[in-house]
């Protein structure tokens, strides 16, 4: 198999991880983490077990071409500005962050290049500089029109092509418009949201708003309340990543979740006061 060279951009958890798993592939993996800083050593521990990955002679100046951005939402396009010296118009750029609307930004700042999205649903975390495989998920990504462009060769087996990404990435910004704040204001794994009375009113709020949005953009979702309940049933154990942000201080991606459904609500005309209220009241917490 003809051995690819990612350039992955963001070298937090995801990042790390999928630069392992490409590495199992037997690709290869350049790290750039926050100080712009590339790395080619990938460490992994999973269960016990420790890979080390070493890659010799890689240019690190050299433009990607495989750009993965495993940025923080808030972050995608100001990161990938940064790194503009690696990026020429054959660089394929595959955004991997949360949330939705920096994917269209991105597909806007770089017209000529081929910007795939994509959706990532494995769990993994650091405790005390160990990278933890926490939940063995999947990565879907595709073209936002559907199609695949001729220009993009096999991809390695950890990715799964999808033709309707778009949908994908509405259903996930469904379960984290729902779960991610409530586990912040609720201070609690996603689990326990199952046994509060009142967390079945607050997520058909949240849903229906997200599913009037999707269907003003013309994309009719299946019942994201059911996705979300199956959700935090396969999660249960899991601190959703906003709330593992807020508990390490961190800036929140919440804009590009709760924020993108207000945000569009606001210019399309539909009233999302549940969305609204997620939002201010995780900045009441953070003001606190
Ligand atoms: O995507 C997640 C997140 O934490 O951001 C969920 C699915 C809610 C799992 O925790």
């Amino acid at each position: 198999m003809h051995i690819l060279v990612f350039h992955i951009l963001g070298a937090g958890a995801i990042g790390t991880l999928l630069a392992t798993l490409l590495a199992d592939n037997t690709h290869q993996a350049i790290l750039i983490d926050r100080a712009r800083t590339p790395k080619f050593d990938v460490t992994r521990n999973r269960h016990d077990t420790v890979a080390h990955y070493r890659f010799k002679g890689l240019d690190e100046n050299r433009p990607a071409s495989h750009l993965l951005l495993c940025t923080k939402a808030q972050h995608v396009i100001t990161a990938t500005r940064s790194i503009e010296h690696l990026i020429s118009s054959d660089t394929i750029i595959i955004d991997l962050a949360n949330g939705m609307g920096h994917q269209q930004e991105l597909s806007t700042t770089y017209p000529h290049n081929p910007v795939l999205y994509g959706s990532v649903s494995h769990g993994a975390y650091w405790a005390n500089g160990k990278l933890i495989y926490a939940g063995e998920g999947e990565i879907h990504i595709g073209h936002p029109n559907g199609q695949r462009p001729e220009s993009i060769p096999t991809l390695p087996n950890c990715f799964l092509w999808s033709e309707n990404i778009i949908t994908k990435l509405w259903l996930k910004l469904a379960v984290n418009c729902a779960i991610n704040p409530l586990t912040v204001i609720n201070n609690c794994k996603n689990g326990e949201l199952l046994s509060y009375s009142d967390t079945q009113t607050i997520v058909d709020s949240i849903c229906s708003e997200v599913e009037q949005i999707a269907l003003r953009q013309g994309i009719s979702l299946p019942d994201t309340r059911q996705v979300v309940h199956q959700v935090l049933k396969n999660t249960a154990d899991n601190s959703s990543s906003t709330r593992q942000d807020y508990l390490n201080g961190k800036s929140l991606e919440l804009e590009y979740i709760n924020g993108y459904i207000v945000t569009e609500g606001t210019r399309l005309g539909v009233a999302t006061p549940a969305n609204r209220q997620m939002l201010t009241a995780v900045s009441k917490l953070i003001q606190k």
